[in-house]
């Protein structure tokens, strides 16, 4: 590997940060059931403790999602136990996410919800969030909502997008000028006929209406079969909408697999054409990386080392394009040669110099294997074990 190289790897490495979700470490499942595993987090303390382990090993996972009702179902009353945890395990809180889809009240929608009560009621839950996130020093609010419809007809789709942007205009008069909110879509599940905020180009228009402090976000795992993301990703950022990411893989649907366990290449075909638009805007892309993965069968915390790992390697090769050549190739239309820089960088062994890079901070050179000789694992599997589960998740 050429110094130069190294050096662009080593610096795209210093600039990557990625959260973790608290939700990750809890059991969770299918709609068919759940598989516990002994070692999963129970509590919020236990959720910071496993997060602050894979912090440790990686150096890169400074903050840690929370969903409100999950993590602080108190609201505002738990927010000085949040602070202290943080600084107990040195993890941050990062962003926050409002639950609108549990509460037998949503069956309809929230947001979206052709009674007016339900859809205040809701509204009050997000402005406690955005309150919550303000005492927390968090940045962004996640919105995600379950709103949608099984069956044709039985729901007035320009009335819910109404009564969405009244919402969200509301909402966002909460924010103060340090905050965002993220509009997230997803085109399926748990509505099977229409969602409110199917794709981006909706969450796009949503976030437009709202207010200058809203951007889209985008979960890998929330798109049709096939669909090009790198490409509404190069859109977004065209638009300087892009607000940020939850990652995971997909084979299907909303899987949640760790992330690249599929297809590395996308996941790559995405860094790539945000660091293109960094090379030639000369700027920072605004952008939160965050992972959104639920892990049924492998071991949560491994799983989430291992997501990091893969989260820093395609982002360490996509920072290996030669930016010229393509650009050179591209102009010529000459298509080999401009294919070939993305496959060449992505052809690339970045994991000596990862290695290095780890090795110079004094992080463990291989993160999955210092967690397991760790004991931490054995540790919490018999602390924890013989509790029951107590979180679940739409994830
Ligand atoms: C919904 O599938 C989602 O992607 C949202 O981001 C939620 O906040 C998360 O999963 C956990 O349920
Ligand atoms: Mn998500």
């Amino acid at each position: 590997m050429k110094t130069l190289q190294a050096g662009r790897i080593v610096q795209a490495l210093d600039s990557f940060r990625i959260e973790l979700p608290s939700w990750g470490f809890s059991n969770t499942g299918t709609r068919f059931g759940k598989y516990l595993q002994p070692a999963a987090a129970t509590t919020i303390d236990e959720k910071f403790s496993d997060a602050q382990q894979v912090h440790q090993l990686t150096g890169v996972c400074p903050t840690l999602a929370l969903h409100v009702l999950w993590d602080l179902p108190g609201g505002l009353h738990d927010v000085d136990r949040i602070v202290s945890l943080a600084a107990k395990h040195g993890v941050q809180p990062g962003s926050i996410n409002p639950n609108l889809f549990e509460d037998q009240m949503y069956k309809f929608g929230s947001f979206g919800n052709p009674d007016r009560t339900v859809r205040e009621h809701a509204l009050q839950h997000t402005r406690d969030s955005v309150a919550i996130a303000r005492r927390l020093n968090s940045r962004d609010i996640v919105l995600w909502f379950a709103d949608g419809s099984n069956y044709p007809g039985t729901a007035n789709i320009r009335h819910r997008k109404q009564w969405f942007e009244e919402n969200l205009r509301a909402l966002h008069t909460d924010v103060d000028a340090r905050q965002r909110l993220l509009v997230e879509y997803k085109p399926f599940e748990p509505a099977f006929y229409h969602t409110d905020i199917a794709d981006w180009g909706m969450a796009l228009a949503f976030a437009r209406s709202a207010g200058p402090h809203a951007r889209v976000l985008v979960d890998t795992g929330h798109h049709y079969q096939s669909q090009n993301i790198e490409q509404l990703v190069a859109w977004l950022l065209a638009e300087g909408m892009l607000g940020g990411f939850h990652f995971n893989d997909r084979r299907y649907a909303d899987d949640d697999l760790t992330l690249g366990s599929i297809d590395p290449y996308q996941v790559f075909r995405i860094f790539h054409e945000i660091l293109l638009f960094e090379w030639e805007s000369g700027t920072r892309a605004d952008i939160a990386y965050m992972i959104d993965q639920s892990h049924n069968l492998k071991g949560k915390i491994e799983a989430m080392i291992q997501t990091v790992m893969q989260a820093q390697e395609l982002f360490a090769k996509a920072s290996l394009v030669e930016y010229e050549t393509l650009a050179s190739a591209q102009g010529r239309c000459q298509l080999v040669e401009a294919e070939s820089v993305l496959r060449d960088a992505f052809s690339t062994d970045v994991r000596p110099v990862i290695q290095e890079w780890r090795t110079a901070r004094g992080l463990p050179s291989d993160p999955l294997e210092a967690f397991r000789q760790s004991g931490y694992l054995e540790q919490i599997t018999a602390d924890r074990r013989g509790r029951s589960s107590a979180t679940s998740s739409y994830a």
